[in-house]
């Protein structure tokens, strides 16, 4: 009898597929709390399809970077700094399993949570996507590439798709493919732009070629831009 209530009710879920729903997490500062910097929830459990909106709750630096997700997720999930109350990333989970992630500039304060889309991964099913660890290939790259051709100026190249521009701060989001060179998967990420490149020729949705320098242990900035 149980058996046949279970298998009425699986015919009942594929039967009506599930609503995708939208969910919020604030990026929390509190400086007199306990726990000063927090993700509201840290924790959430939602379903393949829905969508989750990391939304800055204060004028305050936050990000969210996603470090350890199921092995079907074939890109990097990041958000640019979010600086402005409203700030906002969001993001639609279609792969089930485990999502880890952190606020990289309060990550050693504990500002990080965990994210179950349908049911929990198995051990061995998730990988990390390490952020620390792509700056430590990168770093290694550079120095063999110093080596090599003796011109550390050169930095690794690479492609994307402009998201938006910010001239007035000289930065630009760029939805990047793969980077070898770094290590990097698809990511879309912000950088600031050396101020002898012109941003006034560069829009939304230009497909531009791009050269990176090495700006501290794991920052990057743009030194030379070409649409593609
Ligand atoms: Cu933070």
């Amino acid at each position: 009898m149980k058996k046949m209530i279970l298998t009425t009710a699986l015919a009942l879920m594929t039967a009506t597929p599930a609503i995708a729903k939208d969910y919020a997490i604030r990026e929390v500062s509190n400086i007199d709390a306990k726990q000063p910097y927090y993700f509201d929830p840290s924790n959430l459990t939602i379903q393949p399809g829905d969508t989750v909106t990391f939304v800055n709750a204060q004028d305050e630096m936050h990000d969210v970077m996603f470090v350890e997700v199921p092995k079907g997720v074939k890109e990097m999930i990041m958000s640019p700094m979010h600086e402005k109350k409203g700030d906002k990333f969001s993001y639609q989970f279609t792969v089930p399993g485990t999502y880890k992630f952190h606020c990289h500039p309060h990550e050693k304060l504990g500002m990080k949570g965990t994210l179950i889309v349908g049911a929990p991964s198995k051990k061995g099913e998730t990988v990390l996507m390490d952020h620390h660890k792509m700056a430590k290939i990168h770093d290694v790259a550079m120095k063999n590439e110093a080596k090599s051709s003796g011109d550390a100026a050169k930095g690794p190249q690479g492609t994307g798709v402009i998201k938006s521009v910010d001239a007035g701060a000289h930065k630009i989001i760029v939805k990047h493919d793969p980077i070898a060179e770094l290590g990097w998967p698809v990511m879309t990420m912000e950088f600031v732009v050396d101020p002898a490149v012109d941003l006034g020729s560069v829009h939304e949705g230009d497909k531009i070629r791009f050269t990176l320098k090495a700006k501290g242990d794991e920052d990057y900035s743009i030194t030379k831009i070409q649409k593609n």
